[in-house]
């Protein structure tokens, strides 16, 4: 494994108070200077700024000591100039530190201590957690981008994974465990072997250890440690400290961490809560976490994530790595994958096929929807269509489709019990063959312009003057329109 050089991007993600200091550096931090209440404003301030540029740090919370900071993962321009990569080329780099893992995994180390342990809280109290409650309909504060780690009964082998947390008491969590993730592996075997299950909570990480704990089980199988993808991304062993309640370790340079156990059975109401899908996921008894111990830095910083683009680059980037993965190897000419966003970043996959052979537009469908089961939806178009374009992807599918022969419906799948159209469990999922017929005919060929080097010539582009237009007078341009001062601050 290569060194990491002190400033190098490899070494700056693998500490959020590193990624906060450089993301203030190059003028991608907007820091809210006024004290916003951690109940609903502050989410609703953060989701003005959703999307765009800049992560945002909330220097005073109301009621609290610490800042919060949130926005890491809503850009992918953001995410690519922190990680030294371009936007579209992130599914692709994570792709090869996994594969990078698999070939020569790096076991993280225990060391001694850590910040971490720089505070041990002497009552354990969630309610001195800056924790905030984000959406109008959440059922309370939640941990949403916590790393939890916890070893397999069993065998001992580590775990990593990211589950929501609702505050339920002082010192009581409920978490939910999706249905095939290894929390629910290891949970079942610690009923049948009546032992309960310790895990850490660790909070405030950087993107590294954060996608290796959102890597598939399909590329992470339960008996891996895939912990050591973060070393991959870190280009440096993880480091851990040891746990003082139980076997199961922290993270080194967390904010914070708290050390936890379930007992195999015990469950409370957790919910609702505003989902990556745009919907509330509802109200059900879920698994208890008791919080035995909260260790935190000095001065940390609580970090948290809106529930919507955030995860879309995470989850989905994780998902878009995997399912390009499997596509190679499975079908020649594959080029690219995008989970679109409008597909709630990870029910759409759109790929880009450069064929080779007929046919092989639907053999991409059935690979990609093998690849990722929460995928309702497989959009196939050719290699001369923008996948990141909802425009051209409409265009290919309006030009190119046959909707007799191109359309694939698969009734009663396994499906992402999110997705409303899957709340049972399965549902009828779709695929758009959206290729040109193959051997290519010039009926198909795209429109093409010469691209001119404009350096040299004398162009004027003018300022569009609205004022200007018919029947607009001055005062009314200046000073009559409502929404003045009004605009998005995204556009800022
Ligand atoms: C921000 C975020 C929140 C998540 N929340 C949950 C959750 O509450 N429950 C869950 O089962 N999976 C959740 N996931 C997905 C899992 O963390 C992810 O699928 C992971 O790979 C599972 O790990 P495993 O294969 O070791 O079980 C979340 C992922 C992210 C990125
Ligand atoms: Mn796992």
């Amino acid at each position: 494994m290569p060194k990491a050089r002190p400033n190098s991007p490899a070494r700056v993600i693998a500490d959020l108070e590193t990624i906060i200091e450089a993301l203030d550096a190059q003028g991608r931090l907007v820091r809210i200077k006024s004290e916003v209440d951690p109940r609903h404003d502050l989410a609703g301030i953060a989701a003005r700024f959703e999307g765009g540029p800049r992560a945002v740090l909330f220097e005073k919370v109301k009621g609290h000591a610490h800042p919060v900071f949130t926005g890491l993962y809503w850009s992918r321009e953001l995410l690519g100039d922190l990680m030294g990569k371009p936007a579209d080329s992130l599914p692709h780099y994570v792709l090869d530190r996994i594969r990078s893992w698999q070939k020569e995994p790096v076991d993280p180390v225990v060391v001694k201590t850590g910040p971490v342990l720089e505070v041990t809280e002497r009552e354990v109290d969630l309610a001195r957690l800056p924790i905030p409650e984000h959406a109008l309909g959440d059922g309370g504060p939640y941990l949403d981008v916590a790393v939890v780690i916890a070893r397999d009964p069993e065998t001992g082998v580590r775990n990593a994974s990211i589950h929501r947390f609702q505050v339920l008491g002082k010192d009581k969590l409920g978490m939910l465990i999706d249905p095939g993730r290894h929390m629910e592996l290891y949970l079942a075997k610690a009923a049948k072997m009546q032992v309960r299950l310790p895990i850490t909570i660790n909070i405030g990480v950087g993107p590294g250890l954060h996608f290796a704990a959102a890597t598939p089980a399909e590329a992470a199988p339960a008996d891996t440690d895939e912990l050591g993808i973060a070393s991959a991304f870190h280009e440096a062993p993880l480091q851990l400290v040891a746990g003082t309640t139980s076997k199961v370790e922290m993270v080194a340079n967390a904010m914070y961490a708290l050390e936890c156990e379930l007992v195999p059975g015990e469950v409370a109401l957790e919910g609702p809560f505003a989902e990556v899908t745009g919907y509330y996921a509802k109200q059900a008894p879920r698994p208890v976490v008791r919080v035995k111990k909260i260790h935190r830095r000095k001065n940390p910083i609580f970090h948290t994530i809106l529930s919507g683009v955030e995860v879309f680059n995470s989850v989905g980037l994780l998902g878009e790595a995997n399912v390009l993965n499997l596509l190679r190897q499975q079908v020649p000419g594959v080029v690219d994958v995008y989970f679109s966003h409008g597909g709630c970043g990870f029910y759409h996959a759109v790929v880009s096929l450069a064929q080779k052979r007929p046919g092989l537009g639907k053999q991409a469908m059935m690979a990609a929807f093998a690849a990722f089961p929460p995928l309702k939806m497989v959009t196939v178009v050719d290699d001369d269509v923008d996948i990141r374009d909802p425009g051209d992807i409409e265009w290919a599918k309006t030009t190119r489709l046959d909707p007799l022969t191109g359309i694939v419906l698969i009734p009663k799948a396994f499906g992402h019990n999110l997705n409303p159209g899957f709340a049972s469990g399965t549902g009828t999922k779709v695929g758009f063959d959206c290729t040109r017929p193959f051997p290519f005919t010039p009926e198909h060929d795209r429109v093409t312009f010469k691209t001119v080097a404009t350096e040299g010539l004398d162009i004027r582009v003018p300022e569009i003057r609205p004022e200007a237009a018919p029947g607009v007078t001055a005062p009314t341009a200046k000073g009559g329109r409502g929404k003045s001062g009004g605009g998005p601050l995204k556009a800022m």
